[in-house]
């Protein structure tokens, strides 16, 4: 039997990815490791309990596989130790997204990629797993090549942090921001990650340079604004796409309707679209709101709307998936 280990086990992804190896019947030896702070927590997995341990150079004798859970400067610290024990890396960080020996996977989309790494797989960012399985599809019927995005992402984006910080306002306006800036209760805030001189920021930057690499596309043109909304834990999407072919909207409500890991929810007349409270905690992406882009009378663009669980498709449920390829 396999050794898997899931690091950053106690963080939202991590205890995700702990449940998506339950809920796909993967048995394993399961290690979970954390911080100091974690040391001796308790959890169940199947009909064991399995206690936490110290993430240290020493924690990956023996082990197989790892599930990476961290953020990017602990993810940096951990993954050399686990290389040299040959354990192969599933990482959700974005530390090692865009090195060129890491292949960056979606399986839906390009999972020959896998075959191509050096011990390590990156787990593409939340935005754009969701963004690229409701796009997959159409790109494959229409070619992509410019995208418009605009993200409405959840507190839990921020982990636990931002979790605390939305419920904590909600009930006292005055609560601390730990997590943002700015008050997220009843609020929006247009800002994740640092900002450039270009006026553009780090979490937007990701949807291009990531989107690029996954479909093997440099030329691919991608604007984004992302922006932090007051819910939970599913990110929302308002999509402009413009393609090569011209676009005919049933063929691509069509392909939507059969399109890998994606819900096609789209009936506007009848009040039926996309919507985060009922993509929470489940693994399909949303898709509605599927209609001609008014403004482009060459028909080459279509608007859209989705909505994808952050933690579960966004992270957790992507990574495993990719671990179900290496196993
Ligand atoms: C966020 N995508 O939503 C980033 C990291 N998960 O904050």
């Amino acid at each position: 039997m396999k050794t898997i280990a899931i690091v950053g086990a106690t963080g939202a992804v991590g205890q995700q990815m702990l449940k998506c190896l339950e809920e796909r019947n993967i048995q394993c030896n399961l290690n979970l490791l954390a911080s100091a702070r974690s040391k001796g927590k308790k959890f169940k997995f199947f009909d064991q309990e399995i206690i936490c341990e110290e993430l240290n150079p020493d924690s990956f004798k023996d082990v197989d596989f790892a599930l990476g859970a961290t953020e990017n400067d602990i993810a940096k610290t951990w993954i050399p130790w686990a290389l040299e024990n040959k354990v192969i890396i599933v990482d959700n960080s974005s530390a090692f997204r865009l090195d060129q020996d890491v292949p960056l996977v979606i399986p839906e989309i390009n999972p020959e990629d896998i075959a191509k790494n050096k011990g390590i797989i990156a787990n593409p960012n939340c935005a754009t797993i969701i963004a690229l399985v409701a796009l997959n599809a159409l790109h494959k019927e229409f070619k992509i090549k410019r995208m418009i995005v605009t993200t409405f992402q959840a507190v839990s984006g921020a982990g636990v942090k931002g979790i605390q910080d939305l419920e904590n306002q909600l009930k006292d306006p005055t609560a601390p921001c730990n997590a943002f800036p700015y008050p997220i209760a009843y609020n929006l805030i247009p800002q994740i990650g640092d900002f450039d001189d270009l006026g553009i920021s780090k979490e937007e930057w990701k949807l291009q340079n990531e989107s690029r690499k996954i479909l093997h596309d440099d030329n691919l043109l991608v604007n984004c604004t992302c922006v932090r909304v007051p819910i939970l834990r599913s990110h929302s999407e308002s999509i402009t796409i413009e393609c090569e072919k011209e676009i005919d909207i049933t063929k691509a409500r069509e392909l939507l309707s059969s399109a890998q890991g994606v819900l096609l929810k789209d009936d506007p007349l009848h009040k039926q679209y996309p919507m985060p409270l009922e993509t929470t905690d489940q693994d399909l992406v949303y898709v509605g709101r599927v209609r001609k882009d008014i403004s482009d009378p060459t028909n080459h663009s279509l608007s859209l709307f989705c909505c994808g669980d952050q933690i579960r498709k966004g992270a957790a449920t992507n990574a495993v998936q990719i671990l179900e390829k290496l196993l």
